[in-house]
């Protein structure tokens, strides 16, 4: 039997992939049969149901002391386009995203070389005062790692003070490659692999969810990339805490790795579907409109994904570095887009309770 025989077979009967499975995977040319075989596995997970938020994006200041190579958003405290919003910035944008019915707000940021801590607490508070009912999702775990370091306190006391101040759940970012020889070379100014990881696991043990993400598509190898899905499957069999995994596709435009060019459509839903097969223990595949386009998340629910995220209104880092995507899509829209793909579109909050599902 050839070796994409037998990872079918282990396939159907749900045995666990290996690190050469997934090499064999991420090598395989025939994206149907990949496409095939993850998307029995989501419809065996979640059914023909594909699920979406309404959510909002807030990047509280472009300054950021790690100016990662990827990244084409991150400014230095003096450039003219500098920007740091203040409390009241914040909730102006909230407010109107509140009137389109937001349940979540995603709040990030760069690492400011002068803002203390407090100041993010404050935020966190002014947001969760005027808006009880929305979801906060706040704050990497190179955010966190960055917090533990201008303030001496320890990890878990960083986020037990977020906590309190308003923080329900972490996004996944940060996560790029979870390989020192990547780190070392794209990042080396922010929290190392081990770190994310070890912050990750602090967060989902105090009871916190969490999502992962990969940043693919520019100087990762294979093998990289297949070591990076075992770490978070590894972790996430000790915790549990990691809700969905989210690839994100490198857009290389006005960023240090403007030479290379953005993963083909064919290489992202191969990145989705390798994703759904060796995250096994990972309830959700989140397909990133945002950085995949609305064509290719749509073409994502038939290659293993089973969420799409989310209405996003305003998104800046992926379009700083030259995403053409809308910056925001509508309810409407979205269903509409899960609709025709013959799926059935369910609205979600962050923790993947059903707000409305559609019959
Ligand atoms: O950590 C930076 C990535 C991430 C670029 O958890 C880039 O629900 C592409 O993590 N091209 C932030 N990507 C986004 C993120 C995220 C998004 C949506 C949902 C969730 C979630 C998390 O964006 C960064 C970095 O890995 N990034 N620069 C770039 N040029």
């Amino acid at each position: 039997m050839d070796a994409l025989k037998i990872i079918e077979e282990k396939i159907k009967g749900n045995v666990r992939l290996s690190k050469d499975d997934g090499l064999a995977l991420l090598r395989c040319r025939d994206i149907l049969w990949l496409g095939q075989q993850a998307a029995a596995v989501k419809k065996q997970k979640n059914g023909d149901r594909v699920f979406y938020n309404v959510n909002c994006h807030i990047n509280l200041t472009n300054v950021c002391i790690s100016r990662c190579h990827f990244c084409a958003f991150s400014r230095d405290e003096t450039d003219s386009d500098a920007y740091v919003m203040d409390v009241q910035e914040v909730l102006r944008r909230l407010r109107a995203a509140s009137s389109a019915g937001i349940t979540e707000v995603h709040i990030v940021s760069g690492l400011h070389p002068t803002c203390p801590f407090s100041y993010y607490l404050d935020i966190l508070r002014a947001v969760r005062h005027e808006f009880p009912s929305v979801h906060i999702k706040a704050f990497t775990p190179v955010e966190i790692h960055y917090f533990s370091k201008i303030t001496g306190l320890t990890v878990q006391q960083v986020l037990e003070q977020l906590v309190a101040a308003g923080v329900q759940s972490l996004p996944g970012g940060g996560a790029e490659v979870l390989s020192d020889r990547v780190r070392q070379q794209l990042c080396p100014n922010k929290a190392g692999a081990r770190e994310w990881l070890a912050i990750m696991e602090t967060a989902h043990k105090m009871g916190l969810k969490s999502n992962a993400t990969i940043l693919f598509g520019h100087i990762e190898t294979e093998e990289e990339v297949i070591d990076h899905l075992l770490a978070v499957r590894d972790l996430q069999d000790r915790t549990g805490g990691f809700q969905a995994f989210i690839p994100l596709v490198f857009h290389p435009a006005n960023t240090k790795l403007s030479h290379l060019t953005k993963p083909t459509a064919f290489e992202q839903l191969r990145m989705i579907a390798v994703s759904r097969l060796m995250l096994d223990n990972i309830e959700h595949i989140k397909a990133y409109w945002v950085m995949t386009g609305l064509k290719i998340a749509q073409l994502a629910l038939f290659f293993g994904a089973d969420d799409i995220d989310g209405t996003v209104i305003e998104e800046r880092i992926t379009h700083a570095a030259g995403a053409q995507s809308e910056r925001g899509v509508s309810q409407q829209q979205l269903t509409e887009l899960i609709r025709q793909a013959g799926k059935i579109p369910v609205e979600r909050d962050t923790l993947y309770t059903v707000l409305r599902a559609a019959h």
